[in-house]
């Protein structure tokens, strides 16, 4: 029999299909996991999305053990434990003594260098847990002056054959988002997600994160999220029944108190691969076409899941290691203190940043229209947003992480797939939410002490970029308003902006 092999399984592939797994021999190979330092400190992650994926690799670990593999599993405080991904597989292969490595291929362009310098040969095999491979996204970009989701998005809907009426889209039309902008209005019935009780796992990795990650974000406990394959796919089942048929409706709406309104809460399940997308997409289908949920909530949600998620991820491995890097709009103020403390007098980022703290968790329209929108206004560095990003969503790796972040919300990527920036004034942010009734601000003041600081910044972004965007048909009307304007007016909204900006740069909170 030849020597064994390793088998590298990552904290984020937790999926019985992994291409490694499939790949891999039973009765001679070693599946090596580990609970490493460099992996829950690379950025200060929430406290809950570290124990999410510590419990969740402990039962997958398990559940391997139990289909006959042999599992070498380091947990995070054996004294043994090198804290390094690399140094763990060096440590295993004299163990085990074994020569090389396959792992699937990693969701970050800093773990598949890291393993490709690593002095023990890994060959890293494709990821097929999506349903669009890196090749085929590369062939679907080539030659198109501009990547556009939605042309992507059908392409997609034929491929797998879903929701289609033979070669057309079910309905008549691709795309139903027209009827997904309802603002939300306070609601009794509205559905609580699936509260997982604790198994043993996740109280002793509960311990063990508090004990060993003091100081990093967000609050640990309660800890209501399922850890197991089982749990999620009765998260799973929960949403399909409860939540989906509203999900649409009220898809981009935000109500103070309200932290998951009609949203499925299954990324952090699905990004660590306890669920699959194609399932979840068929699920869907069935809902509808058994008249249970309507056409435009189960269209909007496979959209995100076969069209956003696929699309978002060809674009991060297509334009290459250095995209999480670009600041195309040569931003560079520091990211506020109270990004991370939520202490801020705008209500809508105080909700936005505590729900985030409480929960690991935001719905897109609070990541990409509050937080994010104010680091677009505010020019923020792009690098230390995105590191937040990743940082504090449970569902956060950095292949889906940063084409949102530096690309949709923060534009520093010139516009590879948005066509134009999600900038917005505070109108936008009291039309979708109830956030306004209740803050410091007034968001019908345009200017001056008092006013909401996403008016004058929204101008204040506008003009600073006016060179690159005035000729964007998306923008250009703005710019006209903003020419037809009294001087006075124009200089008002400059003095506020600058005053806000001021207050920023001086570690002030506003
Ligand atoms: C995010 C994360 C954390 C917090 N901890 C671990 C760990 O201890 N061991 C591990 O194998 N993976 C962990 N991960 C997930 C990896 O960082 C993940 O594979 C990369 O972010 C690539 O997507
Ligand atoms: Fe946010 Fe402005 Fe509304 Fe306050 S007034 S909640 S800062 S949009």
């Amino acid at each position: 029999m030849t020597a064994p092999r390793l088998i590298l399984v990552l904290g984020d592939q937790l999926s019985h299909d992994l291409s490694v797994l499939r790949e891999g021999v039973k009765s001679r190979d070693i599946v090596v996991m580990a609970e490493v330092r460099d992996e829950g400190t690379y950025v200060p992650h929430h406290a809950k999305k570290i124990a999410l994926i510590l419990a969740a690799m402990r039962h997958f670990a398990a559940e391997l053990k139990d289909d006959g593999w042999t599992v070498a599993y380091t947990p995070l405080d054996d004294p043994d434990n090198t804290h390094a991904i690399s140094k763990e597989l060096l440590r295993r292969a004299e163990e085990y003594d074994a020569e090389s490595v396959v792992s699937t291929a990693s969701g970050e362009w800093r773990l598949r260098s890291l393993l490709e310098h690593t002095p023990i040969p890994v060959s890293q095999l494709p990821d097929d847990r999506f349903l669009c491979s890196e090749g085929d996204f590369a062939a679907w970009a080539k030659d198109r002056d501009t990547l556009t989701m939605e042309y992507f998005y059908r392409e997609m809907r034929r491929r797998h054959d879903i929701l289609m009426d033979g070669d057309k889209p079910e309905g008549g039309q691709w795309n139903y988002d027209k009827e997904n902008r309802k603002p939300a209005e306070p609601d009794l019935f509205m559905p609580e997600p699936l509260h997982h009780q604790h198994d043993e796992v996740v109280a002793e990795v509960l311990d063990l994160v508090a004990r060993e990650f003091p100081e990093t974000f967000g609050t640990l406990r309660p800890f209501w999220f399922a850890a197991t394959r089982a749990g999620a796919e009765a998260a799973r089942d929960w949403f399909m029944t409860e939540a989906l048929p509203r999900f649409g409706d009220y898809q981009d709406a935000m109500l103070a108190g309200e932290d998951f309104l009609y949203h499925s809460i299954l990324s952090p399940y699905l990004n660590i691969g306890l669920l699959d997308p194609l399932d979840l997409c068929r699920r869907a289908e069935t809902e509808y076409r058994e008249g249970r949920a309507p056409l435009n909530c189960v269209e909007g949600y496979i959209r995100q899941i076969l069209g956003w998620r696929e699309f978002i991820r060809g674009v991060y491995f297509l334009e290459g290691p250095d995209y999480a890097e670009r600041n195309a709009l040569n931003a560079t103020r520091d990211l506020p203190w109270f990004y991370w403390s939520g202490e801020t007098k705008m209500a809508c980022m105080a909700h936005a940043i505590g729900q985030t703290r409480d929960e690991a968790y935001a719905h897109h329209i609070q990541r990409l229209m509050v937080t994010g929108n104010f680091a677009l206004l505010a020019g923020l560095d792009p690098q230390q947003v995105a590191e937040w990003y990743l940082a504090v969503y449970a569902d956060a790796f950095e292949w889906v992480e940063a084409p949102n972040v530096i690309g949709m919300a923060l534009h520093a990527d010139a516009g590879v797939f948005a066509t134009k920036p999600y900038a917005a004034s505070g109108a936008y942010i009291n039309r979708m939410s109830d956030y306004c009734k209740t803050c410091h601000y007034s968001v019908s003041k345009k200017t001056g002490e008092g006013c909401c600081p996403f008016n004058p910044l929204y101008w204040d972004f506008l003009l600073r970029h006016r060179e690159r965007f005035e000729k964007n048909r998306r923008v250009s009307r703005s710019y006209a308003t903003w020419d037809k304007m009294d001087a006075d007016k124009q200089e008002a909204y400059r003095d506020s902006a600058a005053a806000i900006l001021a207050k920023l740069d001086a570690g002030e909170a506003i």
